[in-house]
């Protein structure tokens, strides 16, 4: 299913050569972005299938249309596998995408002007944790905790602070770029003594907290909002858990709150990802995840970068690549590194003198490299090809060389077994 032929079109060619480019794109150059991974044929199997044909407004048992006799037992498959997998009390598998399900958290929980307390975007939050341009931020009153100067974590003495001084109605836990655990019964703690509702937004290690290599914020929080595409390893999309008391809540925010018709392809998709995930072989695949981002991570250090948390506990890290070159920005960086061969994404880290456009950071993640197969074993090789590629920058040939051995090194591992590139080199 991944190779030009199942791609052929009659009648588009054009989006054709393109499907093959990514597909080629993938299998020949590393794949570092933290919220990327490779889903199973099976998951992408059920994206592209025929429930994509159908309208299925509302729930099981109460839609909106008729014809909804297998869409109703695919939503339900979903629900419960995610509610056993995580142990929740009630799932909505409907929420297109992360922003999708946080938006709805607050539609669901507070009112236009609450108040509501996140992490700083800069220091490791979401845009949909109050960034002023996105809704959260234009509709509720976000303020929000940073992480300590010095030890770049979360400090809750801090967070306890913030929140006595501004008492929100809703504590947002959890972030896009933390290298460390998010531990959530502190933020259980605080928000209990100013009777605040927790979320926590675990859109990045769901698949960890699945696997067992990351604690389950399930007990703690009043709702759990996550995407099913990063660690989690399944279609694009979102979820969330909550507690029945706020079931009802939820699922109305959702539809006809903030959404119409579910994407039934995708909510299948899930299903598959969810019954994935419940299996032993994940628990291995998440430990796996973070056995080799902290291999990466003391790898990075002896090439002379500097890791923000000076390392990880899950499946990414920061680097400061100040140490390593001064007036080296992180957009520059990722753009040499795309050119080289190796996908990720420019990042501050805490502190960072640079803006979010410029940056001095990096940030890199182990959930595809290590789906692909890869162990610790070869990870200093991975950071020895992004040094090589920094230090080759604008010299064509030496980049050249250096996007051979990371097509050599991918060519090694790839993700669907049997597919190969339809070019030698990705040059
Ligand atoms: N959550 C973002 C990321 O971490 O890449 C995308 O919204």
């Amino acid at each position: 299913m991944y190779t030009s032929t199942a791609f052929t079109s009659e009648h588009d060619t054009e989006i054709n050569t393109l499907l093959q480019g990514e597909l080629d794109r993938q299998l020949t150059t590393l794949q570092l972005i933290a919220s990327e991974n490779f889903t199973s044929p099976q998951v992408m199997r059920a994206a592209g299938s025929v429930l994509t044909n159908k309208y299925s407004e509302g729930y099981p048992g109460k839609r909106y249309y008729g014809g909804n006799r297998v869409i109703d037992h695919v939503e339900a498959l979903a629900i419960d596998r995610v509610k056993a997998l995580f142990g929740a009390e009630h799932a909505n598998v409907q929420p297109h995408s992360g922003a999708s399900a946080n938006t709805a958290v607050y539609l669901a929980l507070l009112k236009p002007g609450d108040t509501a307390m996140g992490l700083r975007l800069d220091q490791g939050g979401h845009i949909t944790h109050g960034l002023p341009v996105s809704l959260s931020g234009q509709f509720y009153n976000f303020v929000s905790y940073g992480v300590d100067e010095k030890t770049e974590r979360i400090d809750f003495d801090h967070v306890r602070q913030v929140a006595l001084e501004h008492r929100p109605k809703l504590i947002v836990a959890g972030a896009t770029a933390y290298s460390r655990i998010v531990d959530a019964q502190p933020f259980r703690e605080i928000a209990d003594e100013i009777g605040a509702l927790l979320m926590f937004d675990a859109a990045h290690i769901a698949g960890l907290i699945a696997g067992g290599a990351h604690p389950s914020p399930v007990p703690y929080a009043d709702v759990v909002t996550f995407t099913t595409h990063k660690t989690l390893r399944g279609p694009r999309g979102g979820c969330i858990l909550s507690k029945t008391q706020h079931a009802a809540a939820i699922d109305k925010a959702v539809f006809p709150g903030s959404q119409g018709g579910p994407l039934d392809h995708v909510v299948a998709a899930k299903a598959i990802a969810f019954f994935e995930a419940s299996q032993p072989a994940f628990r291995t695949y998440a430990a796996q995840i973070v056995k080799n981002a902290q291999a990466l991570a003391e790898a990075m250090k002896r090439e002379g970068f500097r890791l923000c948390t000076d390392g990880t506990d899950n499946h990414l890290m920061l680097v400061d690549l100040r140490p390593f070159d001064k007036d080296l920005t992180g957009k520059r960086a990722q753009e040499i590194l795309d050119v080289a061969g190796v996908s990720l994404n420019k990042n501050q880290f805490p502190y960072d003198p640079r803006s979010p456009f410029q940056t001095s950071g990096l940030r890199i993640g182990t959930p595809s490299v290590t789906t692909q197969g890869m162990t610790e074993a070869d990870m200093p090789l991975i950071a020895s090809l992004i040094k090589a590629a920094l230090l080759a920058a604008d010299d064509e040939a030496r980049t050249a060389s250096v996007r051979d051995e990371i097509a050599a090194l991918c060519a090694k591992f790839p993700p669907y077994s049997g597919v190969t590139s339809t070019v030698s080199s990705a040059a």
